[in-house]
Parts: structure tokens; C-alpha cells; sequence
């Protein structure tokens, strides 16, 4: 690790976030062009990274985009580029190469040995960013379960940060290895950590059932990071969600009570903004974080219009939904910023997307419309009925089982009495018994 540069003010770091850390470090940025199948998106990309850098407290003192469709497998960027690389590097004194990708443990090895610099990839620069913003106790489990997943195959040569607090006695074996060790301490530690999660993720699971319980529809924000999520949340409900321009300010699902314009409750939730190839690392950690999002009955989907890509974001949002299972949600397109956004880009979006709403969660511009269109969608995506089947109707029972959600089944003096959310669709062949 490089030493800190004089009259850099530096913060106390986590072990875990050692060898991740590109605070306050001079970056040079270098465009891979992976996952990209343009010259001009290879640069969005690339573009996003150097914010992503920003966001991480690095400073890019120069991008360079070098496009390559198969990786070296030693450097990643073949050995000329490389050494050309190590000149620029040298010439601009940066402290950190960040690759716009993930770099194999062996390709950041030797590409740092060859740098004589730090060198960070796209999954680190991400995780890092989620360490410095994680404040409750399940997403500080979350992205350091992240952080281990991805150290532990690079392990090798690296600072070992856990070593340097002491192997402890009675850890060492004769003839073991630092490695081995360090190796061993992790695997524990990752252990513990995903029992943690696993009981986070239960009494997350015991908080949905009762919401289900109390048939309320669930709408989940989704949309890319910075889209403006958070302000939306906290103009339509009494919320109080920390709003920053930045990326990722918003780890924690917060989930709160919305009244719509015809009076339907329904409960709204924000939750951790996407970006292109976010880490499977992190995916997997944040699973039941992600699971609201999942077992939401609308996805209410946040775009900036004022960024230069909407569409690539939300073509970005919805791998991610897919990724988590999310992506036969019904969702509901907001395309935000209107009051700053450049008004042909605004046509652009809302005219690409049908049934899109303009809105600008910062002045309430639209917000009302937006509201309207979530109150028709839920309609009719599926409707809370209650009813009263004669004792008999087994066949019905179990037909608003199949067809339906059963929320409640009271057994009453000469009929069940069922509260069941139902497709519209369904729901005329069981008029007769429909109560209420
Ligand atoms: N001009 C304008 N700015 C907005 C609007 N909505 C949000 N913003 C700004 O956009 C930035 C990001 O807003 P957030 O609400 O934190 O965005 P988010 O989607 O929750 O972001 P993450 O939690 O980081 O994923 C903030 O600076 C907001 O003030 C809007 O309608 N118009
Ligand atoms: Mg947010």
C-alpha cells in the first residue's frame, strides 16, 4: 500500500478495508470496455467509473480507454499497453490504477508488481464505497461479507491486514503458514457472518409475512444510484431518508406508510440504488435486502432525465432486477428531474416508455399524476377482496389458493371466511361470494 501523502488528512480504516481503500489517493483511471459493446458506451462506463472514484474520495487525475475483447489472462491489457500504462502512471505520480472491471487475483498481482502502484478493480472501488456508507447493523454484516468473499482468493502477497493484529495463541500450527492462517481466520469469520445474516434475513422475513398479514400492497423504489429515489420517498411520505448527491447514500431498506390520491394505504419502501455490473459479491450479500424488492406487487422505477444515459441506466436497473428475481414485477416508470432536466431528453424518455410519469421528487412537480398512475396500476395488477364460502366449496378454497394469495382463513358458524388479494382478472368467477 502506497504511504499517505503528506498533509492527507486520512481516516481510521476497518482491517477488512485495508487493502480496498483509495481515499484521498491520486487515480488513474483505465477503461476496459468490458460488458460494453461501444466505443461510447466503454466511455458511460468509464465515465461512471471516475464518479464512482469521486464518490470513494479518489481523485482521476487521468482516464485512458483501452478497449480489449479477450483479457490477458497474466495483465489483463496486453504487455506493451502495460508498460505504457506503468510510464503514465509514473509521469502523473498517481498512488492508485483502478481497472474498469473485475481483475482476476493474478491480474491485479502482477499488474501491481509491474505498476510498482496500488491497483484497484471496479468490485473493490463499489465495496469500498458501500464500507464507507453502511450505518445499520445488517448492511455493515453485508458488505463485509462482500469484502471477505472477494479478498479471500487474493489473499496471496497482499498486506494480510488480519495477520498484523496477531495470529493469537494456539492458532498457529507447526509448519502452518501466515496464509493459511489468514486463510482460516476469514473462513470463520465469513461463517459467523452469514449465520448473523441469516438471522437478519429471518426476522426480515417475519416482518413481510405480518405486512402481508395486513394485505397492504407493497410498492419498492428501484432505479439507478443518485436517481432521486430517497427525495421521492421523503416527499411523498413523512420519511426522513438522508438525500445526498452522491452514489450509494442509500444502503438500508426503509419502508413507510403512503395514503394514495383514492385513499388506499400502501406501504413504500426505498432501498439501495443500482449500478452497471454491480458485484456479485454484493448481490449475493444484499440478497435479503433485495428480496423486498422481489416480493414487491409494483416496482416503482426512479430515472434521472438529467443524466446524459437514462436508458442505459434503466437497461442497467433491470439486469439487476433479473438478477434478483425481480424482473417479472410489474413497474412503473418515473422519469425524474423534470424541473432541471433538458426537456428533449424528458420527451425522449417519456415517449420510449408508455405510461411513464414525469415528475420532480425535489419541487412535487407531477408527483400527484405519479401518484394517481400507482393507485390505477395496483388496481389493476390485483385487488384485496374478502369472502364467504359455504362449508362444501372445498373445489372454491382451493381454487382462490391457485388463482390468488389466501392473506386469511377464519373458520365461521357456516362458511370460511377467506381475505384474499386477487388478480382483477380472476376475480368475476368468484363473485357470488365476494362479501363486503
Ligand atoms: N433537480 C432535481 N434534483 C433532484 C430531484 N430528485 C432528487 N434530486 C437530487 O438528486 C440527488 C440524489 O437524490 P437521492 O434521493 O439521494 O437519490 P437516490 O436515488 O436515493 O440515490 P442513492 O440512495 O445514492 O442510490 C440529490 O442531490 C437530490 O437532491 C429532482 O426532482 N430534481
Ligand atoms: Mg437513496
Amino acid at each position: 500500500m502506497t504511504a499517505p501523502r503528506e498533509g492527507r488528512q486520512r481516516r481510521r480504516l476497518t482491517a477488512t478495508e485495508v487493502d480496498l481503500e483509495v481515499l484521498r489517493q491520486r487515480a488513474l483511471l483505465v477503461g476496459t470496455g468490458a460488458g460494453t459493446h461501444s466505443t461510447e458506451e466503454a466511455e458511460a462506463s468509464l465515465d461512471e467509473l471516475a464518479l464512482l472514484a469521486d464518490t470513494a474520495g479518489a481523485e482521476t487525475v487521468d482516464r485512458v480507454l483501452q478497449r480489449r475483447d479477450t483479457p490477458d489472462p497474466a495483465t489483463y491489457i496486453g504487455k506493451g499497453k502495460a508498460a505504457e500504462l506503468r510510464q503514465l502512471a509514473e509521469a502523473l505520480d498517481v498512488d492508485v490504477v483502478i481497472f474498469d472491471d473485475e481483475l482476476s487475483p493474478a491480474q491485479q498481482r502482477n499488474l501491481e508488481t509491474l505498476f510498482g502502484r496500488d491497483v484497484v478493480d471496479r468490485v473493490a472501488l463499489i465495496l469500498d464505497i458501500f464500507a464507507q456508507h453502511a450505518s445499520s447493523q445488517e448492511g455493515m454484516v453485508q458488505v463485509e461479507l462482500a469484502q471477505l468473499r472477494y479478498r479471500l482468493p487474493r489473499l496471496r502477497g497482499r498486506g494480510l491486514a488480519l495477520s498484523q493484529q496477531g495470529a493469537g495463541i494456539g492458532t498457529r500450527g507447526p509448519g502452518e503458514t501466515q496464509l493459511e492462517v489468514d486463510r482460516r481466520r476469514i473462513l470463520r469469520r465469513v461463517t459467523k457472518l452469514e449465520r448473523g445474516l441469516e438471522r437478519l434475513a429471518a426476522t426480515r422475513a417475519t416482518q413481510r409475512k405480518a405486512r402481508h398479514r395486513r394485505a397492504l400492497p407493497t410498492v419498492a423504489l428501484v432505479g439507478y444510484t443518485n436517481a432521486g429515489k430517497s427525495t421521492l420517498l421523503n416527499r411523498v411520505t413523512e420519511a426522513a431518508v438522508v438525500v445526498e448527491d452522491r452514489l450509494f447514500s442509500t444502503l438500508d431498506p426503509t419502508t413507510r406508510r403512503l395514503r394514495l390520491p383514492g385513499g388506499e394505504i400502501v406501504l413504500l419502501s426505498d432501498t439501495v440504488g443500482f449500478v452497471r455490473r454491480l458485484p456479485h459479491q454484493l448481490v449475493e450479500a444484499f440478497r435479503s435486502t433485495l428480496e423486498e424488492v422481489a416480493d414487491a406487487d409494483l416496482l416503482l422505477h426512479v430515472v434521472d432525465a438529467g443524466s446524459s444515459d437514462g436508458e442505459a441506466q434503466i437497461a442497467a436497473v433491470r439486469t439487476v432486477l433479473r438478477e434478483i428475481g425481480a424482473g417479472d414485477v410489474p413497474e412503473l416508470l418515473a422519469v425524474n428531474k423534470v424541473d432541471t432536466a433538458d426537456p428533449d431528453a424528458m420527451d425522449a424518455l417519456l415517449g420510449a416508455h408508455p405510461g411513464s410519469v414525469a415528475v420532480s421528487a425535489l419541487t412535487g412537480e407531477g408527483v400527484d399524476k405519479l401518484l394517481e398512475a400507482v393507485a390505477t396500476r395496483l388496481r389493476s395488477l390485483a385487488r384485496i377482496v374478502e369472502l364467504s364460502v359455504p362449508y362444501g366449496r372445498g373445489d372454491v378454497i382451493a381454487a382462490l389458493h391457485r388463482d390468488g394469495e389466501v392473506l386469511v382463513e377464519v373458520h365461521e358458524n357456516d362458511a370460511t371466511r377467506v381475505r384474499a388479494r386477487m388478480p382483477e382478472a380472476e376475480l368475476g368467477r368468484y363473485r357470488e361470494f365476494v362479501v363486503g
